[in-house]
């Protein structure tokens, strides 16, 4: 955004240590709030620098920070098969997407750092149950399919809902998820490849791909959220344009997606009401289980008691490796920073 740039409050304000000060919404003045409202309506970016209102900046956070949690708790599922994978390049290739959902998360807690939040203080909350991650990974990997599944399933919604999301008012979210896109491309193909080498194995080796889309097909469509009459915070981020389309938007977008693949895999998708209505030029499809989705919100998912005790445990047994790279980062800068003795020769 070109037309207001940071001053000293401003940068006080993104650090939380002012709070908002009389003169208008969050102390802005009209010039403000109108200067930020014309970027936003110009399809311009918000950079970290520019005056934003704070329930935009507390969004912003709310949502990346759980998209943040959502990578690394993401990590775990998968995890679980990198030992047990079925061959070399099977396992290098779970290996390499594991690490990548990593890097994501990274991307994702720097970018939330330009908005004045640490990551340790994202992690803290994620950890004490006060920050949400994606509901689908309180959900088993009961077999090697699972894999396939996650990769053509989750991945597959993650990038329906990621696109959109390049296109974020916000340019360093906007900025993470080009990249993130990309990778999650390949991730979406690994797991489409991994089905289709099942799908034309043994029929033991059908079943269980069978099995695992069966399994994973109405979480993923939970995962955009409730239905929008539901969606608490819809129209207020797409005003501010940080979601581009509503949650079912996106989930029939990814349904009319999904058909043809599962066609072209040889596999059936659990729904016996889903048909392509002409009408609409849409695939009509069966009612989600809210109750389901709700529950496992509520930390009572097949999983999400494990999901949190493995992180926490992850996080404390790590506490050495961040101690570490903090000691090494003061010794280099005060390294850098240090003016060099005169030699003798110099000075003489
Ligand atoms: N799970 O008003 P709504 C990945 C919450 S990682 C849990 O519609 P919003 C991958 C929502 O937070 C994929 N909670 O919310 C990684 C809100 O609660 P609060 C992660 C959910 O924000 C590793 C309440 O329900 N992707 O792909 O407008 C391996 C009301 O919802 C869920 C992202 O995070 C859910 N599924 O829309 C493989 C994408 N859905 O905060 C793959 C970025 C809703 O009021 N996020 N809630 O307590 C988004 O696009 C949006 O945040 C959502 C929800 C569409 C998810």
């Amino acid at each position: 955004m070109a037309a207001v740039t940071a001053d000293q409050t401003t940068q006080a304000k993104a650090q939380g240590t002012v709070q908002a000060t009389a003169g208008g919404p969050d102390g802005a003045d009209g010039a403000q709030l109108a200067a930020f409202d014309a970027a936003v309506a110009a399809d311009e970016r918000i950079e970290p620098r520019d005056w934003m209102p704070d329930a935009y900046r507390a969004s912003l956070v709310r949502q990346m920070a759980q998209h943040a949690h959502s990578e690394i708790i993401g990590m775990q599922p998968e995890a679980n098969w990198i030992s047990r994978a079925p061959s070399l390049r099977r396992k290098a290739i779970l290996m390499a997407k594991v690490q990548d959902e990593a890097g994501h998360g990274l991307y994702l807690y720097s970018a939330a750092e330009t908005l004045g939040t640490s990551r340790e203080e994202l992690l803290d909350k994620l950890h004490a149950g006060r920050q949400r991650y994606s509901s689908i990974f309180n959900y088993p990997t009961l077999t090697w399919a699972d894999v396939g599944a996650i990769g053509w399933l989750v991945d597959g919604a993650a990038i329906t809902n990621q696109v959109p999301l390049c296109r974020c008012s916000y340019g360093p979210y906007a900025r993470a998820m080009v990249r993130i896109c990309k990778e999650e491309s390949f991730h979406q193909r690994q797991g489409y490849e991994l089905l289709l080498a099942l799908g034309r194995g043994t029929p033991a080796q059908r079943d269980m791909a069978q099995d695992a889309v069966n399994r994973w097909w109405w979480p993923s469509l939970m995962m955009f959220g409730p239905p929008d009459d539901a969606s608490a915070h819809s129209e207020q981020s797409m005003i501010w344009k940080i979601k581009r389309h509503s949650n079912d938007e996106l989930r029939q977008r990814f349904v009319d997606i999904c058909v043809p693949q599962a066609e072209a895999l040889g596999l059936t998708l659990p729904d016996p009401d889903l048909w392509w209505n002409e009408e609409r030029g849409h695939h009509d499809f069966g009612s989600i289980d809210w109750t389901e989705f709700q529950e496992v919100l509520k930390g009572n998912g097949p999983c999400n008691e494990q999901r949190l005790t493995q992180r926490r445990r992850a996080h404390e047994e790590g506490a050495w490796v961040r101690d570490a790279a903090a000691a090494y980062a003061v010794k280099h800068h005060a390294e850098k920073h240090t003016t060099p003795t005169p030699t003798a020769e110099a000075t003489a």
